[in-house]
């Protein structure tokens, strides 16, 4: 394991350069123990680093390990038999009545052990990693009483003890408000929403904290009520915000300096600024997009006019995005929202880190965890543009294979 030095494929480094996708044609890239200690043509390999295993990759492309940054895979049973219903032409009030919806998920999660959460979940995050996927997020969000979010925050961090694969969980609480709370959101924030998430933190379950910034769950006072209470536990926080109306989210999460607001169809100007200034990342959701079929498109172009980093996740979950290929979500970013193939592997790779704040992943540079995807393709162009192909050779996490 550990030292040796993988030759001869195109490497796109990802690393923030002139050249796009810092690309390296013949490269070379020396990994010692977890690590990557250098990388450039591999004319110009040190001395130093020629009695190490020489490995071929002629042929080949190599990009950082991807990271999905918005996942929800612990979550019980499906939505299937719903989706089916509206597609024989069940009503949104038929489908409630026959128990689907949200809450389907909550009862089934509620109903499920850690180990069949785990189970369940297993299956996605293996989907996950057969295209190249080295970390996720996974947040909790379907219990929405105490023992089942604690239980959801376990099954995240025992997959990462189950699977090579790193794990960021995040304490969803406030991601809707359950049956029993109906009409009263603000006691379900102070009496189990709080309190829930210092038990999880004191088990030391939760890496950021997230809402749900929507008329149909959560509005901004009650948002910055989570959000108070995780500043107080030094927690980053991060938000569900402008998916289908525009109630302020992300201008509220900037102003607590978030990680990133995530799926954002609704942003105005004046909210890109903000995330602008803050240094939030946009998290952009394509699977969400297209399954509740939705037609306002996220702002990219004022993205990009303000310089705000874009991150680009499936969001999988039951309801709004079954999804677990971060290919076909970079092939939705494009064909979807006019993003380049270039923005594309960025969201998935150096800006999903940058969104987690995963400081040692996301690019390949010295110094940086070997965490890599190795394809069966020429050029990165490619990963975005087939749909429903997968062409990963290989993967290598923090520098074993
Ligand atoms: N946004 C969504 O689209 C989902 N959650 C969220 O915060 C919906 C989740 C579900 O329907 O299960
Ligand atoms: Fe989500």
């Amino acid at each position: 394991m550990g030292h040796r030095v993988i030759r001869g494929a195109t490497v796109a480094t990802m690393a923030e350069t002139d050249v796009a996708y810092g690309l390296i044609e013949q490269a070379a890239i020396a990994i010692e123990g977890e690590n990557i200690v250098w990388v450039g043509p591999q004319n110009d390999l040190p001395d130093a680093y020629a009695d190490l295993e020489q490995v071929s990759a002629d042929g080949k492309l190599i990009t950082p390990g991807f990271i999905d940054a918005h996942t929800h895979v612990v979550a019980g049973g499906n939505r299937a038999e719903e989706f089916e219903m509206r597609l024989n032409g069940a009503s949104y009030e038929e489908v409630a009545r026959a128990g689907g919806g949200i809450i389907s998920t909550v009862r089934a999660t509620r109903a499920a052990t850690e180990e069949e959460l785990v189970a369940d979940a297993l299956p996605r995050v293996d989907a996950l990693i057969a295209e190249g996927v080295s970390a996720l997020e996974i947040k909790s969000g379907y219990g929405l009483e105490r023992e089942t979010e604690l239980r959801m925050l376990r099954a995240a961090r025992q997959i990462e003890k189950m699977r090579p694969v790193r794990v960021s969980t995040t304490f969803l609480g406030a991601h809707a408000v359950p049956p029993e709370y109906a009409g009263r959101a603000d006691d379900y924030i102070t009496e189990v929403c709080i309190p829930t998430l210092h038990a999880a933190h004191a088990e030391g379950l939760v890496d950021a904290v997230d809402g749900f910034c929507e008329g149909i769950a959560f509005d901004p006072d009650q948002i910055a009520r989570v959000f108070d209470e995780a500043k107080k536990l030094g927690l980053p926080v991060k938000l569900h915000a402008e998916q289908l109306s525009n109630l302020g989210g992300s201008k509220l999460a900037a102003s607590y300096g978030a990680m990133s607001s995530d799926h954002i169809e609704y942003l105005d100007e004046e909210g890109v600024i903000a995330m602008a200034e803050a240094g939030t990342s946009a998290v952009i959701l394509p699977g969400a997009f297209y399954t509740i079929r939705e037609t306002q498109v996220p702002p990219i172009d004022l993205l990009r006019k303000h310089a705000v980093p874009i991150a680009l996740a499936t969001d999988c979950n039951p309801g709004s995005s079954p999804l677990t290929s971060l290919l076909l979500t970079m092939n939705m970013g494009c064909t979807l929202f006019r993003m380049t193939p270039e923005e594309t592997l960025a969201g998935v790779t150096r800006e999903a880190a940058r969104a987690l704040r995963l400081a040692d992943t996301g690019t390949i540079e010295p110094g940086k965890r070997a965490d890599l995807a190795i394809w069966n393709v020429k050029h990165p162009a490619e990963l975005s543009y087939r749909i429903g192909f997968n062409p990963l050779h290989k993967r290598i996490f923090g520098g074993a294979s």
